[in-house]
């Protein structure tokens, strides 16, 4: 009996493009749909089979895109819906797979349903978000509790039309959709999936897919952050009591209408055990999801005061967060991913490795190295092909415009009387974990705004950009684009190994090398194995050689070092073939 094909979610390499940013078509100065379908051969070449495209809706980008005011149209600065239909064909033309972004937890305030929502409280969709009463405390209006946005402030905002409250877990421009609603979750399978599956698009990346069901009593969330009015309330609306069942009718009543889509949700907050719950292959829930562990370490304190003081992490613990994300699905019917880099994670080469000039090449390879090895759909971030790095430390806050940095920054400043000294420590927080660093526009090539626009980019471009560009790399058969292309070929060679092996990493506490092996004994592969060694150093580091490998033939697969020797040279990375 032949093993049956994979779903081309999982043999798939995913590229997600953030649209404002990617590449300019018009000369507006904002990255647009004409403009992607102008990188598509490029996209190809790289070895890309999927595309995922972030929000692309209509927007006030009051959260930029994830604040929807029309599920069924393009936002202008985009394109319009043609455009969409064109990249739509274009990339199945190409035999490329197309993923959009689903924000189905909240619309922007400026969707049609919220706009009628918020008039009264008897109108048609009255109760489409949600709505409570104000608190009333010695005479004084407060909100219904305690509940802090992630975004920071009240997770509650006041209308004085119907002297209620609405939630919103993000941005006030964010109101959370009602889910309890028959009708709510009916117009949403309609207005925002089948709308786009009837179009042809294969599947969706799932915003915040496991917030959608709260505690409906709302009742105040404990007390972990001494003094502060707003508290962290995930526990009361993470993972809440009905997300499997609207998962599952979601999954029977829309997406089984059009074959094997995809749906990759994000599932922040969420422990190993719980998330099998959604992506086992028999709750037909989710297709896989993002595990934040690794691009957790040293980052951002979710719904924290003071989020972007960051701290350092070492090695060891960076090696726990990939063997968690490749272990947890190991001997089970589910399926995980592989990333380092998305729209809300600053740059990998400086959160995990090095962005000194003189090594900065050789360790985007490394990284490229260790996520070309890796279990499960691998994502790769616009930029990170071609080893971009955060904004430089002369970037200062009028640089930045997440509004997740500048609310921090913000109640930094108030809290400390904008002490020069405690502003000093948020912008270096923020150059280091913020967003933005993912949202810089593209260096395409050398010229003017690193060739992603003729006109005023939208947003500050990378000063690096003559040093670091698409172009450049494009001629230079040793540069980390090229080297990409290399590992993510070499990834589908061995995909046995590299895509479905099991991980198992052998110098756990070595706080300056990785080494790991995959292997597959399902596939009668017994006696091979994948060995990867990878340095994490400025220093040349021993190899440290898994018992059963040494003495054993050893077929070198690729390396970002022309002559590997006895030593890993800084930041090296080499792959073997070992046949034990
Ligand atoms: O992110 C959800 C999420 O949990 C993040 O807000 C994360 O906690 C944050 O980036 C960092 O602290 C998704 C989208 O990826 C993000 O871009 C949106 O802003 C958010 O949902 C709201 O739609
Ligand atoms: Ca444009």
């Amino acid at each position: 009996m032949s093993a049956p094909t994979p779903n081309w979610w999982k043999t798939g390499t995913a590229y997600q493009v953030w649209p404002a940013s990617y590449k300019d078509s018009n000369g507006d100065g904002i990255g647009d749909i004409p403009g992607l379908i102008s990188t598509l051969p490029y996209l190809k070449n790289l070895g890309v089979d999927i595309l995922w495209l972030s929000p692309m809706y209509k927007s006030p980008q009051k959260d930029f895109g994830y604040d929807i005011s029309d599920y069924q149209d393009v936002d202008p600065m985009f394109g319009t819906l043609a455009d969409l239909d064109e990249l739509i064909k274009k990339c199945h033309d190409m035999g490329m797979k197309i993923l959009l972004d689903l924000v189905i937890n909240h619309t922007s305030d400026q969707h049609k349903w919220f706009l009628e929502s918020k008039k009264d409280r008897t109108n048609s969709k009255a109760d489409w978000y949600v709505w409570r009463d104000p608190k009333i405390i010695d005479g004084k209006r407060y909100p219904p509790n305690n509940w802090r946005a992630i975004f920071g402030g009240s997770a509650w905002e006041y209308v004085p039309e119907r002297d209620q409250y609405y939630l919103h877990l993000f941005v006030p421009e964010q109101p959370d959709l009602n889910w309890e609603l028959d009708e709510v979750r009916k117009a949403i399978y309609e207005e925002a999936i089948s709308f786009w599956l009837d179009r042809g698009v294969d599947g969706f990346r799932v915003d915040t897919c496991n917030l959608y069901s709260k505690n409906t009593t709302y009742p105040d969330a404990p007390i972990t952050l001494m003094g502060e009015e707003y508290q962290p309330a995930e526990v009361h609306f993470v993972n809440g009591p009905r997300m499997h069942e609207w998962l599952k009718e979601q999954r029977e009543q829309v997406l089984d209408k059009y074959g094997d889509v995809a749906m990759v949700g994000e599932l922040p907050g969420t422990e190993a055990a719980e998330v099998l719950k959604y992506i086992s292959e028999e709750a037909r829930e989710l297709s896989c999801v993002f595990d934040f562990d690794v691009v957790s370490l040293g980052g951002r304190h979710g719904a924290g005061v003071k989020k972007y003081q960051v701290h350092p992490h070492d090695l060891p613990s960076f090696k726990q967060a990939i063997k968690k994300q490749q272990d947890f699905t190991r001997g089970t019917t589910a399926w995980t991913t592989a990333f380092l880099e998305n729209h809300d994670q600053a740059r990998s080469l400086n959160r995990f490795a090095t962005a000194k000039p003189e090594f900065r090449e050789k360790a985007a390879k490394m990284l490229a190295t260790l996520l070309g090895c890796l279990t499960g759909t691998l994502f790769i971030y616009q930029g990170q092909e071609i080893g971009t790095v955060n904004m430089p430390d002369t970037w200062e806050i009028e640089d930045i415009k997440d509004p997740d940095s500048l609310n921090s920054y913000n109640d930094v400043k108030d809290r400390h009387d904008a002490d020069p000294l405690w502003l000093k420590k948020a912008m270096a927080g923020i150059r280091r974990v913020a967003r933005d660093n993912a949202r810089i526009p593209v260096q395409w090539d050398s010229s003017a705004n690193g060739g992603f626009t003729t006109g005023k980019p939208w947003m500050r471009v990378h000063d690096l950009y003559p040093e670091i560009n698409v172009a450049d790399q494009e001629k230079d058969p040793k540069s980390p684009l090229n080297y990409w292309k290399q590992m993510m070929a070499l990834r589908k060679k061995y995909s046995d190994l590299a895509i479905f092996g099991d991980f198992d990493t052998w110098d756990f506490l070595e706080p300056e090398s990785f080494t790991f092996t995959k292997t597959n004994a399902s596939n009668g592969l017994q006696n091979k194995k994948l060995l990867t060694f990878l340095s994490f150093s400025d220093e040349e580091q021993p190899l440290a050689y898994p018992p059963e490998c040494k003495g054993k033939d050893m077929e070198l697969l690729i390396s970002n070092v022309d002559q590997p020797g006895k030593y890993l040279s800084p930041w090296e990375a080499r792959v073997y073939l070992v046949t034990v």
